[in-house]
């Protein structure tokens, strides 16, 4: 059989009272395409008459065993047979009219097009006052930070891609993260990601939304976040270590004083622990970073890349133990300088144990690179052992 132009995959679980004029809907909006295509509705547990009116209407009808949003539509994305495919709810929030629009900016070259339901028109009532004005511009904004994109409404359900470009990208969430994940992974792989304006429209009275907007707000913001660890873990324990390291260095070779008052040993001992603080939240990055990218969660990218061709167990534990036998050298040269000090006057010297608080984050921190390497070599066994 010839490849369809346009495969539409709508999940449902139960809409009985409109799942069979969405299913009309795209199939006179093929139609109007002058196309082939197919309607694929994915039902996953529907305890109503969905399915069966979704059939009656012309659709071709995936039941799927594994619940959840993402995992119906990565079903009805593995079944498509089109060149490309439109997605959409159920539920007669979306027009499924605007078919065309998608196809016409995906023949021009676009893999993935986001419907935009704020740069379009939202009826009255269609979108809670929360998820317009709070909710979806926040998360979108989010998204747009983190992931270097452009668009103007991340959650919104009626989207296009193409089918090669869509299963380059690895999709796995079987819940509603589902949606972010599409986004995130597109922009990692540098999808052409466009969008086109969109109408939402009033749910029919009574219907309950699948949709729980504390709940599930905060669960696309973590995913987002989880696939954001340079953000979230890498720079912030880079500059933290950098910050406390520099400050280390100025106490010690420096008197600061803060509105008269000299800074004494507790701000030293601040700032180091900060640094270290710092390369520990750095260095869970990393081993986070390696574990997304061999797990298959996160896309490459030249941190993942770098770590995988640089890094090696050797040159860890060599770097590691060097500092660690420099903060010995140092560290003895320290405790005898301290004794000398100590032995006429019987009192602390504040420069010297400034040096010692270094001493002992050099001396830790030597130990955490030796033991984070064997840590990190792990992530490289896993390919002996493929
Ligand atoms: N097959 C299947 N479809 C689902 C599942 N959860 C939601 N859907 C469908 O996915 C579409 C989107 O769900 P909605 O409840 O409309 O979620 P939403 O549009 O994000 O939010 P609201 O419309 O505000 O509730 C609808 O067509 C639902 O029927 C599921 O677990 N399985
Ligand atoms: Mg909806």
């Amino acid at each position: 059989m010839t490849e369809p132009l346009v495969s539409v995959v709508i999940p449902c679980l139960d809409e009985e009272r409109t799942i069979a004029a969405c299913v009309a809907s795209a199939t006179a909006a093929i139609a109007r395409l002058h196309a082939t295509g197919e309607v694929i509705v994915v039902d996953n547990g529907s305890t109503d008459r969905s399915a069966e009116l979704a059939a009656a209407a012309g659709a071709r009808v995936v039941r799927h065993d594994v619940k959840g949003y993402g995992s119906a539509l990565k079903r009805g994305i593995a079944e498509a047979r089109g060149r490309y495919i439109v997605m959409g709810d159920a539920d007669q929030t979306y027009d499924f009219g605007a078919i065309p629009d998608f196809v016409q900016l995906l023949q021009q070259g676009a893999d993935l097009v986001m419907g935009s339901r704020l740069r379009g028109t939202i009826q009255r009532g269609a979108m809670p006052w929360l998820h317009r004005w709070v909710g979806t511009p926040f998360l979108t904004a989010v998204l747009n930070l983190l992931f270097n994109t452009r668009i103007s409404d991340a959650n919104c359900g009626l989207r296009g891609f193409s089918a090669a470009a869509i299963r380059t990208l690895n999709l796995r969430c079987n819940g509603m993260e589902f949606a972010s994940e599409m986004v995130v992974k597109a922009a990692q792989r540098r999808l052409v990601i466009r969008e086109t304006p969109i109408d939402y429209f009033v749910a029919l009275p009574g219907r309950v939304p699948n949709l729980h907007t504390f709940r599930d707000g905060w669960r696309h913001l973590r995913f987002m976040l989880m696939l954001a660890l340079k953000y979230v873990f890498l720079f912030p324990g880079l500059i933290m270590s950098c910050f406390g390291f520099g400050f280390s260095l100025l106490f010690l070779l420096q008197d600061v004083s803060v509105s008269h008052i000299p800074l004494g040993l507790s701000a030293t001992m601040f700032v180091n622990a900060l640094s270290f603080m710092g390369i520990q939240i750095a260095l869970f990055g990393v081993y986070a970073i390696a574990f997304s990218t061999s797990q298959g969660f996160a896309e490459e990218d030249w941190i993942s890349r770098s770590i995988k061709k640089y890094f090696r167990l050797e040159w860890g534990l060599a770097i590691g133990s060097s500092i660690l036998l420099f903060s010995v050298v140092l560290g003895t040269f320290t405790i005898h300088l301290l004794m000398e000090i100590s032995k006429p006057q019987a009192q602390v010297s504040i420069p010297v144990t400034k040096l010692a608080a270094l001493c002992i984050f050099l001396f830790l921190l030597g130990l955490q690179i030796v033991f984070s390497s064997f840590y990190l070599s792990l992530f490289d066994l896993s390919k002996t052992l493929e």
